[in-house]
C-alpha cells in the first residue's frame, strides 16, 4: 500500500486565486532531454489579504526565480514536489522562472513529451504544472506570447493564436513567436514541434473573414487529412447555422500524432489529435473511423466556443464544456447523417458505458463534488449523460427557448470561467421557467429507473396512463430525489396505424396518473420515443404489442428498441435456463419481415439486425453469467443465420457496390447492412457460407469489408481465421493504424483459446504499450468486449488485466487508470467470478508506488 493517503479535492473548498495573470510570456529552448522553459508572469494581486503566491509545478528542476527582475534568494521561496511557494510579493510585479524539463523521459504523456521525433503537449487538466510553474487552474485567464526556439531539423515551430515572427538563429537554429489575443486557462496551451507535412484550405466565415486552415500530418500523410479537413469546414459553418458561432483567430491548426492518451485535445488555434481519429482514407480507414473523425473534428472545434471562449470555473464543472459540447457533436452529426440512425448508436453508446458506470462502483454525479485525479472524470458520465442532460432541457423548454438560452450564455459569459449554475441561470431566464429542480440531474448519480402501466376504458374511450419513477443509491447518495423526466409517448393501433402523436409528458414526482380521452380504440403504447431521457424503462407491453412496434412504430428508435428487447428478452431466459424456442422463430421471422422493407434505409437494417451485445447483456442480468449469456446469444445468432439464410446471402449480395468509393452516409449504410449480414452469415459456417465470407474478405477493396470480412472469419477459428490474420498482417505490418485493427480482431475473438493468443500477443514485436493506441487495441478490446473470455472461470484474464495495469502504470497513470473499470463491476458477476475480480482489484490497491489514478479507482471499486 502507498504509504500516504492522497487528500482528496473538494467543490465545496473553492477560492478564487488570490492574483491575476495579466500576461504570460514563455521561452521554450527545445531539446529532446534538457529543453529550458523561461515564463514571465505579469501579475497582480487581487482583493486585498496578503495570501502568499502559490504556483503549481511538478517534475521541473528549477533553475532560477526572480521578481522584477531580482533574483530571489533561497530563503525567499520554497520549493517541494507539486509547488512554488513565495511568502511575500509586491501587489504588482514580473515574476520569471527558469526551469529544465524531460521530454524524451516522459512517457505518461501529459505535459511536454515526444511522440515519432516531435514535441508536442498535453496540458487538460493539470499537464501545464509539468512545463512550469503557473497556477494552473481554469479559472486563471491569461494572454500568452510564446517564442520557440529549435533545431533546423524540426522546421514547423507551432503555438496557439497567431505567428508574428520566425527566422534563424546561430547555428542550426531557428525561432518562431506566436500571440494569442484570447486570454486563456493554462490547460489550452500547447506547443507543437516537428518536421509534418501540412493541408492546407480557407474558410470565409458569416461575417466575412477569411480563415487559414491547416491541419499537420507525418510526412507523406497529406492525403489522409483530406476527411479532416472536409469535416472541419462543415463544423464550421454547421457552428454558425445551428448556434450563431463564428471562428475568431485567423488561423485555425490540427496536428496529428500517434501517441496521444485518448482522442482529441481543443488547444486554442492548435487541436492536437490522436492520429487514429484524424487520419482516413478508404484503404486503411473504416466508415465507423470516418464517422468518428467527423464528430471529433467538430467536438474540438465547437469547444473554441463551449470550453475555450467560456471556459469552466473549476474542474467540478467539467460537464459545462464537455456535456455541452457532445450535445453539440452529436447533434452535427444528426444533421450530417441521419437523425434517428445517429440516436441509436449514440443511445447504445450511453448504455455500453454510461449505463454501465452509474450501475457501478465508481457511479458519480454529472457534476461530482470531489475527486482525487481530475483525470479519473473524463467518464462516460461527465461527457454522454451530461450531453443527455442539454438534450431534455431542450425538450422541456422547446428549441426556440433552448436557442435563446444558449444566446444569453455566450453573451454574458464570454471571456469567463463560469459555473454549471450559471449556465442553467441563462435558460431559466430566456424561457421563463423555473429550473430549480432540473439542477437535481447534475447532483445526483444513477440511472432512473421508470415504469409505466395503462389502463384503458373501452366504453369512455380513455386511457390511463401511471408513471412512477425511482433511483437506487449509488455511492454516497443512500437517498434520491425524483428528477423531471421528459418522456415522448405515441400510441398506436393494433395494426400498427397511428393513434395519437408523440406528446412530452414531463414526470416530476415518484408518481402520477395521465388520462387521455378519445382514444377510440385499445392502444399499443410507445414511450420513451427517441430515448427523450437517460432512463431504464419498464412498461407492462406484452411481446406481441413489441411486435407490432417493431414493424410499425413511426419513430424508428422505438422501432429498434422493440427489437432489441425482444431478443434481450429471449436470450436472458435461455441463459436463465427457460429458453422459448418458439419466440426465438417468431422473433427471427419478424425480423425477416423488417428486413425486406422497401422504406426501410441500410444503415437502419443494419442497426435491426445486431442483437444486443454481450456486456449490455450483463448489465441487464444480475448476476452475470458471462459465458452462459454468450451462448444464449449464438443460439439466437444461429437461428436467424439459419432461419433467413437465404434472405441474408441476398442481401449479402445486393448491398454489394461496384463503383468508386464514397464516404457518404449512405455509401456506408450499404456497407454496414453488408457485414451485417456477413457477421450473422458466419453463426452458420456451412461450406457455401464459408466460401461466401472468404469471397467478401479476399475481394474486399476498402477496410470497412476488409474488417467485415475478417472478423467473422476471425470468429469461425480454425484454418480461416489463420489465412485471413496472416494475410492481414502481411498486407498492413507498416501501417500503426491498420496494424491498431490487427491487435483488436484477435482481442474480440470468441474462440476459447483466445486468452492464450492474447498473452502471446503481448510479447509480438509490434505490441508497444508506451502507444496507447496500440495497448488499448489489444488489452482494453479483451477486457471490454470478450466478456465470455475475460471472465474466464480460472480468473486467468483478470489476472491479465491486473498485471497489464501495473505495467502500465509506471509510465503512464491516466493510461493504466482507464483499465480498471472491468473489474470493477465484480458485484454484478457470479459470486465465484466476482471473488476473483475482486482479488486482483486487492493485488492492485496493495501495490506499492501505485498512481493516484489508479489508486482511487481501484479503491472506489473495492469499497
Ligand atoms: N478536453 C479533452 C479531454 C482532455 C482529457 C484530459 N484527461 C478532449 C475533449 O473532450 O474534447
Ligand atoms: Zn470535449
Amino acid at each position: 500500500m502507498r504509504t500516504d493517503t492522497p487528500q482528496p479535492v473538494r467543490l465545496a473548498d473553492y477560492r478564487p486565486f488570490p492574483f491575476a495573470i495579466e500576461t504570460t510570456r514563455l521561452v521554450f529552448d527545445l531539446s529532446a532531454s534538457a529543453t529550458r522553459v523561461r515564463a514571465e508572469l505579469a501579475i497582480r494581486r487581487v482583493g486585498a489579504s496578503a495570501e502568499p503566491l502559490v504556483l503549481n509545478g511538478e517534475r521541473l528542476k528549477l533553475l532560477s526565480v526572480a521578481i522584477d527582475g531580482e533574483a530571489l534568494s533561497a530563503n525567499q521561496y520554497a520549493v517541494d514536489a507539486e509547488h512554488l511557494t513565495i511568502q511575500e510579493t509586491p501587489d504588482q510585479f514580473v515574476l520569471t522562472t527558469e526551469v529544465e524539463i524531460d521530454p524524451a523521459a516522459n512517457k505518461a504523456l501529459t505535459g511536454l513529451y515526444m511522440s515519432g521525433g516531435r514535441f508536442c503537449t498535453q496540458c487538460e487538466a493539470e499537464g501545464f504544472r509539468t512545463i512550469t510553474y503557473f497556477p494552473d487552474r481554469p479559472d486563471v485567464l491569461s494572454r500568452y506570447s510564446v517564442r520557440i526556439e529549435a533545431d533546423a531539423g524540426l522546421p514547423h515551430l507551432l503555438s496557439n493564436g497567431n505567428l508574428v515572427g520566425e527566422g534563424p538563429l546561430d547555428g542550426s537554429r531557428h525561432f518562431a513567436e506566436w500571440v494569442d489575443p484570447f486570454p486563456k486557462p493554462a490547460y489550452l496551451f500547447a506547443l507543437v514541434a516537428g518536421d509534418l507535412d501540412v493541408l492546407t484550405d480557407s474558410f470565409v466565415t458569416m461575417s466575412g473573414r477569411e480563415v487559414a486552415l491547416k491541419i499537420f500530418v507525418d510526412p507523406g500523410q497529406a492525403a489522409r487529412a483530406a476527411y479532416a479537413l472536409d469535416s472541419l469546414k462543415r463544423a464550421m459553418k454547421w457552428d454558425e447555422e445551428a448556434f450563431g458561432r463564428e471562428y475568431d483567430l485567423d488561423l485555425f491548426m490540427i496536428v496529428a500524432v500517434r501517441d496521444f492518451n485518448f482522442g482529441a485535445m481543443e488547444n486554442k488555434g492548435l487541436n492536437i489529435f490522436n492520429s487514429s481519429l484524424l487520419l482516413a482514407d478508404p484503404e486503411t480507414a473504416t466508415d465507423a473511423d470516418f464517422e468518428r473523425i467527423e464528430a471529433v473534428v467538430a467536438h474540438e472545434y465547437f469547444h473554441n466556443w463551449t470550453g475555450n471562449r467560456i471556459t469552466c470555473r473549476d474542474w467540478f464543472q467539467l460537464c459545462l464544456k464537455e456535456g455541452f459540447t457532445v450535445f453539440r457533436d452529436q447533434s452535427f452529426s444528426a444533421d450530417m447523417r441521419g437523425a434517428a440512425v445517429q440516436r441509436i448508436k449514440d443511445v447504445k453508446a450511453l448504455r455500453a458505458r454510461q449505463f454501465a458506470e452509474d450501475a457501478g462502483p465508481l457511479a458519480h454525479p454529472v457534476r461530482p463534488s470531489s475527486y482525487l485525479k481530475i483525470d479519473n472524470f473524463y467518464t462516460a458520465t461527465i461527457y454522454e449523460k451530461g450531453s443527455e442532460i442539454i438534450r431534455m432541457l431542450k425538450t422541456i423548454l422547446g428549441a426556440d427557448a433552448f436557442r435563446k438560452g444558449c444566446d444569453l450564455y455566450f453573451d454574458r459569459h464570454d471571456g469567463q470561467a463560469t459555473t454549471v449554475e450559471a449556465f442553467i441561470a441563462c435558460f431559466a431566464e430566456a424561457s421563463g421557467q423555473d429550473l430549480s429542480d432540473f439542477f437535481a440531474w447534475y447532483e445526483q448519480a444513477g440511472t432512473p429507473s421508470v415504469t409505466i402501466t395503462t389502463d384503458y376504458d373501452d366504453g369512455a374511450q380513455v386511457l390511463t396512463l401511471n408513471l412512477t419513477q425511482s433511483t437506487a443509491p449509488t455511492p454516497g447518495q443512500p437517498v434520491k430525489k425524483a428528477l423531471p423526466i421528459p418522456v415522448a409517448i405515441g400510441l398506436l393501433s393494433h395494426n400498427g396505424e397511428v393513434l395519437r402523436e408523440t406528446e412530452i409528458v414531463l414526470l416530476d414526482r415518484q408518481s402520477m396518473t395521465v388520462r387521455w380521452a378519445g382514444v377510440a380504440q385499445p392502444p399499443i403504447l410507445s414511450a420513451l420515443r427517441g430515448f427523450s431521457a437517460p432512463v431504464n424503462l419498464t412498461t407492462d407491453a406484452r411481446p406481441s404489442d413489441r411486435y407490432v412496434l417493431f414493424g410499425a412504430d413511426p419513430d424508428l428508435f422505438n422501432r429498434w428498441e422493440a427489437g432489441q428487447t425482444l431478443a434481450r428478452d429471449l436470450i436472458l431466459a435461455r441463459a436463465g435456463g427457460t429458453p422459448d424456442e418458439v419466440g426465438e422463430e417468431r422473433y427471427a421471422d419478424a425480423l425477416g419481415q423488417a428486413l425486406v422493407d422497401e422504406a426501410a434505409e441500410p444503415a437502419f437494417k443494419a442497426l435491426l439486425l445486431g442483437l444486443p451485445s454481450e456486456p449490455d447483456l450483463a448489465l441487464m442480468s444480475e448476476p452475470a453469467d458471462p459465458l452462459a449469456l454468450h451462448e444464449a446469444r449464438d443460439v439466437l445468432r444461429v437461428r436467424i443465420a439459419v432461419h433467413l439464410g437465404d434472405l441474408l446471402r441476398r442481401l449479402h449480395g445486393e448491398m454489394q457496390s461496384a463503383g468508386a468509393f464514397s464516404a457518404d452516409a449512405k455509401a456506408a449504410g450499404r456497407r454496414a447492412l453488408r457485414n451485417a449480414c456477413a457477421d450473422m452469415i458466419s453463426a452458420d459456417p456451412h461450406d457455401e457460407n464459408l466460401s461466401r465470407l472468404i469471397g467478401h474478405y479476399d475481394a474486399s477493396r476498402n477496410m470497412t469489408d476488409m474488417i467485415g470480412g475478417l472478423y467473422p472469419l476471425v470468429c469461425i477459428g480454425g484454418a480461416a481465421r489463420e489465412k485471413a490474420l496472416g494475410k492481414f498482417f502481411d498486407s498492413w505490418s507498416a501501417e500503426p493504424l491498420v496494424l491498431d485493427k490487427w491487435f483488436a480482431a484477435q482481442a474480440r475473438d470468441p474462440n476459447a483459446d483466445v486468452l492464450d493468443r492474447v498473452m502471446a500477443l503481448t510479447r509480438h514485436p509490434a505490441f508497444e504499450p508506451t502507444n496507447p493506441n496500440r495497448l488499448r487495441a489489444l488489452v482494453s478490446t479483451f477486457a471490454n468486449y470478450n466478456p465470455a473470455r475475460f471472465h474466464d472461470p480460472s480468473g486467468a484474464g483478470y489476472r491479465f488485466l491486473a498485471d497489464q495495469i501495473l505495467a502500465v502504470d509506471k509510465f503512464n497513470p491516466m493510461t493504466a487508470a482507464r483499465l480498471v473499470e472491468p473489474l470493477g463491476a465484480w458485484r454484478r458477476y457470479r459470486p465465484d467470478l466476482g471473488a476473483l475480480m475482486r482479488q486482483e482489484l486487492e493485488r492492485i490497491a496493495a501495490h506499492p508506488d501505485l498512481s493516484k489514478n489508479v489508486l482511487e479507482l481501484a479503491a472506489k471499486s473495492l469499497t
